[in-house]
């Protein structure tokens, strides 16, 4: 029988609503759901193939335990549960805090568990929790930081309402990560009134529909966005009254851009001065200019100072707090927190000394901080919704690493190559088996929230994350197996008293016993969640942030729709969470709320950073190196490529090798040809790639894509294994983000390989 539903796609951050046809537990058709408040039926050729992730040969069914042959044995939940906890337990009691490190919690559209399994770390008394957000945007947090006085104040741009439009280091036409990316750069390009300008090495399916592209030297983009800035101020195009109203230190800043030598900066980029005399003067004098930028300038040289200038372009031109331009936005599932390096309560990381930056440690240093031998070192990782021994910095680092652990879990719900390392796997059930959620929602002023519900049983065999944390939590004493009194409550609270009497209960069982504070999300979901409708208990933890969320924007979730006064408009947005099945809208705020959302205590932002006008003033090129001649962009998004959550090569319509794009005349110069095979060998590591030889990429350049080198049913790697050939050092040194837009490699045919 096909039954009709609604949910989202997994696969980007944008998490598009999609309406489903369903037949015997599997999709039988993917389209979008007209009807999701955010996306209103757009979708990409990727969603329509989800049904090789819902079903494919890699799906665990069982949780498997390594033997000291190497192979895996099934095992009972129990069982597993009971060894890992006893594990746990040991290695906190002997070595403390310092030996445990969480690595994941979370992919593109999967954030509900890390409410759970965040708790991990509480209870083995760590800080470290490790994810793929410290390997691009850290750096970018940290900026916000000391702008806005939070590194939750996490940037948006209104790219839909924007008259200039300025791309750099981003090809959403491919990546997405705008609102209905293709759908919104065709309607700038049809408008004669409109302008869009991209920046970008190659020219991209988004570069081709531009009015000005930039075809910068690669890694570059400092000096780039400096002189852009330089002529700016160069050319009184600044907003002074923008300045003058909301920033501070501006004299700071416009001291050192007064001095940039503006000529020799273009020279640097390789981009013609007098165009970017007319992008500067375009972007300034705009009614409605926006930015975004991605990793082209987040994984490339400069990375931090990057995502300064970045900023300031938006923040000296004014295009800031207004409608087509750059806004900060409200969360409601807390993805990032503050941890301000200078506070000394943030645990450092005992090898690298290294700090967190917005709660989270960069991906980069985490095999070094397993592999030294001292005492303090981390024994123990749980891996969550993460495949680190492929698409983290050093693969090989990574194998050492994770191999030499004294207990390893990874909770997946396919057999990964991370998970071939581990102890313990442990199977999830999918993100359409179980309540779901995306903490990415970015939107501004407009945000809402889309709380998946199960399209299928969980599979057999499978436990949903909460599930899975929570009896770990349980095994591991950290909470009692029963809250009866709670449960009762609960069961017994009618809807329209809006939870009154359960969260006094719950309230009460926390100032009794404060060490269960940490477990809230664990202790709402064995009671709360038993009386949800629709088996939804693993949303219960929504309840509390929807009620924060809705005492922090009042006004904006009532605008957005939702009733109630100071006590029960947090319960009735969550209700309306509950039933909202292709999503709701959350808040609808003003854009001049947007300075209440500024944690500095003047409500200014804060122009001058030291550390950046620093390395400003002493940005020097990098030499190319005689025998890695080539840059290597390692690690492009395509249209068949998609993370880690698509483990089947089946999916892919083309480019099944994920060929090395090469310039004709460089390939000339190597003699290949298309569908060549070649060697690529960075400082690091070797892998085989085939060419595809296209005019799109800068001569001097070559791009793999990201996506692959997985192992399917144990098959050898599948397309390029990037990581071999990345080094964890390799990285900008204040946020440790890898410079994965820059290897420099080189490339040999190999046929003339095998004759030397
Ligand atoms: N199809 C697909 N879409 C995805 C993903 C996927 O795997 N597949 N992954 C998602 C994720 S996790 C992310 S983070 C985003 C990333 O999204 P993007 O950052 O937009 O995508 P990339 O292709 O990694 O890189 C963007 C651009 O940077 C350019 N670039 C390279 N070097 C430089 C440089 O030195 N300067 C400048 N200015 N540009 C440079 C590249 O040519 C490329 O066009 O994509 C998301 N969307
Ligand atoms: N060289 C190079 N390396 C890169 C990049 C690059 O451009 N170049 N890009 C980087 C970027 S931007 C990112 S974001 C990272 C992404 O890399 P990762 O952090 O590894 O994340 P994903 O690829 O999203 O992996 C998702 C994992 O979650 C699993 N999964 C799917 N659904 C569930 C579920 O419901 N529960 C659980 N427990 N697991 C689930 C999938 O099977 C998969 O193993 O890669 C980075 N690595
Ligand atoms: S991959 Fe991204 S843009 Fe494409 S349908 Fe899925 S969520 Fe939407
Ligand atoms: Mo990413």
């Amino acid at each position: 029988m096909t039954t009709v539903d609604t949910t989202a796609c997994i696969l980007c951050s944008r998490n598009c609503g999609l309406s489903v046809e369903l037949e015997d537990n599997q999709f039988k058709k993917i389209k979008g759901d007209k009807n999701h408040p955010l996306t209103h039926g757009y979708i990409c050729q990727k969603a329509a193939r989800l049904e090789h992730y819902q079903n494919n040969g890699d799906r665990l069914t069982s949780p498997l335990q390594r033997q000291a042959d190497g192979t895996f044995k099934e095992v009972s939940w129990d069982k597993a549960l009971d060894d890992i906890a006893q594990r746990l337990v040991e290695i906190r009691d002997q070595h403390g805090g310092n030996a445990f490190a969480f690595a994941g919690g979370g992919g593109q559209g999967n954030h509900l568990g890390g409410a759970y399994s965040q708790q991990l770390l509480a209870v083995m008394k760590s800080f470290f929790s490790y994810n793929a957000l410290g390997q691009e945007k850290t750096g970018d947090f940290w900026i916000n930081g000391r702008l806005f006085g939070s590194q939750t104040c996490h940037t948006t741009e209104d790219v839909e309402h924007a008259d200039y439009v300025l791309f750099i280091g981003t090809n959403p036409f491919q990546a997405h990560g705008i609102p209905n990316a293709r759908d919104t750069l065709k309607h700038i390009k049809k408008d004669p009134e409109r302008t869009m300008v991209v920046v970008d090495p190659r020219v991209t399916e988004t570069a081709k529909m531009a009015d000005i592209h930039l075809q910068l030297r690669p890694g570059s983009d400092s000096w780039l966005m400096s002189a852009l800035l330089a002529i700016i101020v160069r050319d009184n195009l600044h907003d002074r009254n923008f300045l003058a109203k909301h920033c501070r230190d501006f004299d700071q800043v416009e001291q050192v851009l007064r001095n940039i030598p503006i000529a020799d900066y273009a020279v640097q980029a390789d981009v013609p001065l007098e165009v970017l005399e007319q992008v500067a003067d375009g972007y300034a004098s705009a009614k409605r200019a926006c930015l975004r930028i991605d990793l082209g300038i987040q994984q490339t040289l400069n990375t931090t100072l990057n995502g300064y200038l970045e900023k300031l372009l938006y923040l000296v031109t004014g295009n800031f707090g207004i409608k087509g331009g750059n806004n900060l936005h409200s969360f409601i599932i807390p993805v990032i927190g503050h941890t301000d390096e200078r506070n000394p309560k943030y645990r450092r990381t005992v090898h690298h000394g290294m700090f967190p930056i917005a709660g989270i440690y960069p991906p980069n240093i985490l095999p070094d901080e397993i592999l030294h031998e001292g005492e303090d070192r981390v024994r123990a990782v749980f891996v969550d919704s993460s495949n680190p021994a492929v698409t983290w910095t050093n693969s090989d680092a990574y194998e050492r690493a994770f191999s030499s652990l004294e207990l390893l879990v990874v909770v997946d719900v396919a057999m990964t190559e991370t998970a071939r390392l581990a102890h313990y796997v442990l199977p999830a059930a999918s993100q359409f088996e179980k309540w779901e959620a995306t903490g990415f929602n970015l939107e501004f002023p407009v945000n809402g929230f889309h709380l998946r519900h199960p399209l299928f049983p969980v599979k057999e065999g499978t436990l949903p994350e909460p599930e899975i944390y929570t009896r770990l939590l349980e095994k591991m004493g950290a909470i009692p197996d029963r809250f009866p009194k709670l449960e009762r409550i609960a069961r017994l609270e009618p809807e329209f008293t809006h939870y009154g009497a359960y969260l006094a209960g719950f309230a009460a069982t926390i100032a009794r016993n404060p060490k269960l504070a940490p477990f809230a999300a664990s202790i709402l979901y064995r009671t709360l969640g038993k009386a949800l409708p629709n088996d939804a208990a693993a949303a219960a933890p929504m309840l509390a942030l929807s009620i924060i969320y809705a005492q922090k924007h009042y006004k904006a979730v009532k605008r957005a729709g939702h009733a109630g006064n100071r006590l029960t408009l947090g319960s009735n947005l969550f209700k309306a969470i509950l039933a909202g099945r292709s999503g709701v809208i959350i808040s609808e705020h003003q854009f001049r709320d947007l300075w209440d959302f500024i944690a500095h205590k003047d409500r200014r932002i804060h122009l001058a950073i030291p550390e950046m006008l620093n390395e400003l003033t002493s940005l020097t090129p990098r030499t190319r190196s005689e025998d890695y001649p080539f840059v290597l962009m390692a690690g492009e998004r395509r249209s068949y490529n998609a993370n880690q959550i698509y483990r089947d090569p089946a999916w892919r319509k083309m480019d099944p090798h994920g060929s090395m794009r090469m310039h004709p005349q460089d390939a000339e110069t190597l003699a290949l040809t298309d569908g060549d095979r070649a060697q690529c060998r960075s400082e690091h590591g070797t892998i085989e790639v085939v060419i595809e030889v296209d005019d799109s990429v800068r001569t001097g350049m070559v791009t793999l894509p990201h996506g692959y080198g997985m192992r399917y049913q144990d098959s050898a790697p599948i397309g390029p294994e990037l990581n071999r050939l990345t080094d964890g050092h390799h990285c900008d040194p204040l946020s440790k983000t890898p410079y994965h837009k820059h290897v420099p490699v080189q490339i040999e045919k190999i046929a003339a390989v095998e004759a030397v």
